[in-house]
C-alpha cells in the first residue's frame, strides 16, 4: 500500500510492467489509465478483510448502476492528492484517465443506481455486505439523438475488458433448468430429486466497494453464464459442425447478454425468467457454501448471520430457492426451510404500476423450474389452508393476496408471502402499497410492513461532483458533514450570510458553466450560463410528464411572440433520459423535445430569453455534471405514481428548487425545507385517485374551454414543430382521444403557474439563494447512510 508520492510513483511504474507488460514510458494513456485502476483495485483488495462472526447483508438486486469508480475511490481511500500530483510529476494527468472510464450501464434507472448508493453506505457504515447481481455483457443501450430521434446504439462496456473485476472460476456454481422431478419414498419420507434438461455454469466477477475512509471494502458479485464443459457439443465438433457445436454454447451465453431495457415494464420473456433464476439460484448456492464454510450445519444460527434482501420481484425466488438446497440438498425438512427461509429475507417494493409488476404464466414456469414450482405451490397451498375464512369477504382477500391465481405465479405475493419485512420507498408510497395495493395484506399482516424513505450517496452526487461546493463547506462548517451528513443542518447558520450566499452563487456559476461546456461538447448548443438552469433529467415514461414540461415551453414561446409585454428572466430548459426502445409515445416525447429545441433555438426573435436542450445518453457519468448546475428541479409526476424519485434528492443537495407535485419523495422534501422553499403544484394522489374512480375528469373540455391549451396542442398537428422529424399525433392522441390519463392538462395551468412564481423569484437574488442554501442545509436526511442505517437497525439486524 503506498503513502508516498515517490511509492504511489513506483508502484504505479511497476503495476504498468505487471498489468500490461509493458515500461510505463511506452504505454498508451489507456493502458495507463488501466494499470491505475488495478492498482487502486489491489489496495482495495487489501482492505478486504473477512470479520468473521458479524451477520452479513447480501443485496440481490437485477441492477447495479455503480457508475465510474476510479475517482470516487482515490477519494474514498483518500489519494486523490497523492496520485494526482504523482501523475503530474510524470507530465500526466489524472483527469485523462476520468475520461476514459467505461460508466458500466448495468441498470436502467433509479432502482439500480439505488442499490449502488446502497453499496456505498454498506462500506463507508462498515457493514459486511455484499451485492448479487448479473453481468451483463451488454448494459443498457447507448443513446444517440440523430434526426431528432433517439437511436439506441450496443453498450460494450467490456470490449477492452473492465478493470475493477476479478473472474472467480474456482467459486462457479452450476444451476438447473428444465426437466423434471423425480419423487421417491424411503419408507420414512419423500425425496425429491431435479433431474434438470439443461444445466449451466454461473461465474462471478467481483467488483471491490471501496467505503469512504477505506474503512470497509465489500463485494459486489455479478454473475455470468456459461456452458458447463460437458455441455460442448464434442460429437458436432468433431463431425466439424462448428456452427452447432458452439450453438449450445451461444444459447448459454446469451442469458446474460443483455438488460432488459424496459424500466418498469414487465416482458414476460422466458429469458428475462432465466435471468432471474440464474442470479438468484447462483447467489443462493454461494452464501450457503460460505455458511456451512463457517458454520458447518449449524442451520439453526442461519437467519442469525444471513440477511437476504430482495431489491423488486426480480430475486423474489430467493426464498423458495433456498429451501429447495435446505431440503434436497442439506437433507432440512419442510418446517425447519420454510423457518430459515422466512427469517432471512425481505423485500422491498419499487412501484404500483401494474404493467411492473411480475406475473409469470404457470405453464412457462413450471417448464423451466419444475422444482421451484413444487415449492411454490406447497408455499401457496399452506397459505390458503391458514386463511381464516371467518371474515367478511375472505375469498376476496385470499385471490388477491394468493401467490396461484388465474394461470399465473404472482411474485409480489410470493415475496410478500416469504418475507418477514416488506418495506416501500417513500412515506406516500407505503401508505398506498398498505391501503391500496396490498391492502388485504396489510390487513392481515401490518407488522411486515415498513417505510424506508429512499436516499443518494451524498459523498458522490455531492461532495465529488460538486467540488467547488465542498470547498466551500469544508471553509464554512467543516468536513464532518462527509461521515454525517446530518450536519448540513449547520448550514443553516449561513442562510442570512450574503457574502457566504454570494459565493454559493458563484459556485452555482461555476457548474453551471462546466456544464454549458458540456452541452457545447455534446450537442453544439451554445446556452447562456446567466440564465436560468431548469432540468428534468430521468428515464422517459408517461407518468413522470416530461410532456407537461414541454408543453409549458410551447406555451411559453407562444407568448413571447405574441405578447411583447411577456417578460421572464432568461431560461435554458434542459432535458436528458433514455427511452426503452419499444416505447413508441416515450420515443416521441424525446422527438417533440428535439423538435421544440431546433425551432425555439433558432428563432432570434427568442433565443435570447428561452433555449431548450436535450443532452444525449444520461448516465451516472453524465449525472453527475447535471445536476449540480440545476437552479430549478422538474418533479413533475402525476401524484401517486413515482414511487420514490431520487434525482429529487439530488438536486436539492445541490442547492436547486425543487419544482413539484406532492409525489414521492418531494412530500418529505417539502416537509424537511418548508412550504416556502418549494414550489409546488398540482393534484394530490387522491385527488387523482379520486377522480379516477368517478370518471369524473375530461380533457375535452379543458381543450376546448382554454386557448392557451388549445393552442399548445393544435401546433402538435399542424406543421409548427413537424418539421425535422414529422407530427406527433400519437402525443395528441394521448391527450385528447385517450382522455389523457396522467392528468398533464388538468395540471396544466396550476404548473405554469407554479413556474412562472418561482422564476419570478430568481430576480431577488437574497431570497432565491437563501432558499438553495436552505435545500441543501436541509437535505442531509436524504443521505442513503441514513436509509441503511433504517434497515440495518430495522429489518436486517446486522
Ligand atoms: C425503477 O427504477 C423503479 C421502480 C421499479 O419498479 C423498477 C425500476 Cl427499474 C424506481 C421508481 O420508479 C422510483 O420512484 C424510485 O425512486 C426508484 O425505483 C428507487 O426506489
Amino acid at each position: 500500500m503506498f503513502k508516498t508520492k515517490k511509492e504511489f510513483k513506483k508502484e504505479f511504474e511497476n503495476a504498468c510492467l505487471v498489468v500490461v507488460g509493458k515500461d510505463f514510458e511506452d504505454c498508451s494513456t489507456e493502458e495507463k489509465y488501466f494499470a491505475l485502476a488495478k492498482l487502486i483495485s489491489s489496495q482495495a483488495g487489501e482492505l478486504h478483510e473477512q470479520k468473521i462472526a458479524h451477520k452479513k447483508i447480501y443485496y440481490f438486486s437485477m441492477e447495479f448502476l455503480i457508475g465510474k469508480l476510479l475517482e470516487n475511490y482515490l477519494m474514498n481511500l483518500g489519494l486523490t492528492k497523492t496520485v494526482s500530483e504523482g501523475l503530474k510529476d510524470m507530465g500526466e494527468s489524472l483527469e485523462d484517465y476520468f475520461d476514459i472510464e467505461k460508466d458500466p450501464g448495468l441498470g436502467n434507472g433509479g432502482l439500480g443506481r439505488l442499490a449502488a448508493c446502497f453499496m456505498d453506505s454498506l462500506a463507508s457504515l462498515g457493514y459486511e455486505a455484499q451485492g448479487v447481481g448479473i453481468r451483463y455483457r451488454f448494459g443498457l443501450f447507448k443513446q444517440r439523438i440523430e434526426d431528432g430521434r433517439q437511436v439506441e446504439d450496443p453498450d460494450n462496456w467490456l470490449e477492452k475488458d473492465y478493470p475493477w473485476e476479478v473472474k472467480h472460476l474456482e467459486a462457479a456454481v452450476p444451476v438447473k433448468f428444465g426437466g423434471r422431478v423425480e419423487k421417491s419414498y424411503d419408507g420414512n419420507e419423500m425425496h425429491y430429486q431435479w433431474i434438470p434438461e439443461e444445466t449451466i455454469l454461473a461465474v462471478p466477477y467481483d467488483i471491490p466497494m471501496v467505503g469512504y475512509d477505506g474503512k470497509q471494502v465489500n463485494t459486489l458479485r455479478i454473475w455470468s453464464a456459461k456452458p458447463m464443459e460437458e455441455g460442448f457439443d464434442m460429437d458436432a465438433f468433431n463431425r466439424g459442425d462448428y456452427a452447432h457445436a458452439n450453438k449450445h454454447r451461444a444459447d448459454v451465453q446469451a442469458i446474460t447478454d443483455i438488460l432488459y431495457p424496459n424500466d418498469q415494464s414487465l416482458s414476460g420473456r422466458i429469458l428475462r425468467l432465466k435471468q432471474e433464476y440464474m442470479f438468484t439460484a447462483a447467489g443462493i448456492m454461494d452464501i450457503v457454501n460460505n455458511f456451512k464454510k463457517q458454520y458447518g450445519n449449524h442451520w439453526e444460527i442461519f437467519s442469525e448471520k444471513v440477511a437476504i434482501h430482495t431489491n423488486d420481484t426480480h430475486p423474489a425466488v430467493c426464498a423458495p430457492e433456498l429451501m429447495r438446497v435446505l431440503m434436497d440438498q442439506e437433507g432440512l425438512g419442510w418446517d425447519e426451510s420454510w423457518k430459515i427461509a422466512s427469517a432471512s429475507v425481505s423485500y422491498t417494493n419499487h412501484t404500483i404500476l401494474p404493467e411492473a409488476l411480475e406475473k409469470w404464466p404457470i405453464d412457462m414456469f413450471r417448464n423451466l423450474l419444475p422444482r421451484l414450482y413444487d415449492i411454490i405451490e406447497e408455499i401457496d397451498r399452506r397459505y390458503r389452508d391458514s386463511f381464516h375464512k371467518n371474515v367478511d369477504g375472505w375469498q376476496e382477500q385470499l385471490k388477491n393476496t394468493a401467490i396461484l391465481w388465474d394461470g399465473q405465479v404472482h411474485m409480489a405475493n410470493l415475496s410478500v408471502i416469504v418475507s418477514h419485512h416488506v418495506n416501500g420507498v417513500a412515506d406516500l408510497h407505503t401508505e398506498i402499497l398498505k391501503n391500496i395495493v396490498l391492502k388485504d395484506f396489510y390487513t392481515l399482516v401490518p407488522e411486515k410492513f415498513n417505510n424506508k424513505t429512499n436516499g443518494i450517496s451524498h459523498r458522490r452526487f455531492f461532495a465529488q461532483a460538486n467540488p467547488s461546493y465542498r470547498k466551500l463547506l469544508e471553509e464554512t462548517i467543516g468536513k464532518g458533514w462527509i461521515h454525517h451528513p446530518e450536519e448540513l443542518e449547520n448550514l443553516k447558520k449561513y442562510e442570512e450570510n450574503v457574502s457566504f450566499l454570494e459565493k454559493v452563487e458563484a459556485s452555482k456559476k461555476e457548474n453551471k458553466i462546466r456544464l454549458a461546456n458540456y452541452i457545447k461538447k455534446m450537442t453544439g448548443i451554445e446556452v447562456n450560463p446567466n440564465s436560468i438552469f431548469d432540468i428534468q433529467v430521468k428515464r422517459f415514461h408517461a407518468y413522470k410528464r416530461q410532456l407537461l414540461n414541454v408543453l409549458k415551453i410551447m406555451d411559453l414561446y407562444n407568448r413571447l411572440l405574441a405578447d411583447p409585454n411577456f417578460h421572464i428572466h432568461p431560461v435554458t430548459f434542459i432535458f436528458a433520459g433514455k427511452a426503452a426502445q419499444g416505447y413508441t409515445f416515450a420515443k416521441d416525447v424525446i422527438r417533440l423535445i428535439c423538435a421544440i429545441a431546433d425551432v425555439i433555438n433558432h428563432d432570434d426573435r427568442v433565443n435570447r430569453m428561452i433555449k431548450v436542450v436535450f443532452i444525449p445518453n444520461f448516465s451516472v457519468s453524465n449525472a453527475q455534471i447535471i445536476y449540480p448546475a440545476a437552479e430549478i428541479s422538474e418533479q413533475i409526476s402525476t401524484a401517486g405514481m413515482e414511487a420514490s424519485g431520487t434525482g429529487n434528492m439530488k438536486f436539492m443537495m445541490n442547492g436547486a428548487i425543487t419544482l413539484g407535485t406532492l409525489d414521492g419523495a418531494n412530500v418529505e422534501i417539502t416537509q424537511l425545507v418548508g412550504s416556502d422553499n418549494i414550489k409546488i403544484f398540482g393534484l394530490k394522489a387522491h385527488e387523482i385517485e379520486t377522480m379516477r374512480h368517478q370518471g369524473s375528469y375530461l380533457a375535452w373540455t379543458l381543450y376546448h374551454e382554454n386557448q392557451r391549451i388549445k393552442k399548445v396542442l393544435d401546433q402538435l398537428m399542424d406543421d409548427t414543430y413537424s418539421h425535422l422529424s414529422g407530427g406527433f399525433d400519437l402525443i395528441y392522441d394521448s391527450l385528447l382521444r385517450d382522455n389523457d390519463s396522467f392528468f398533464v392538462l388538468k395540471d396544466f395551468e396550476s404548473y405554469m403557474n407554479a413556474f412562472e412564481e418561482l422564476v419570478g423569484l430568481y430576480e431577488d437574488k437574497k431570497t432565491w439563494w437563501k432558499m438553495s442554501v436552505h435545500n441543501t442545509a436541509c437535505s442531509g436526511y436524504f443521505s442513503s447512510d441514513r436509509t441503511i442505517e433504517e434497515y440495518v437497525q430495522e429489518i436486517w439486524k446486522l
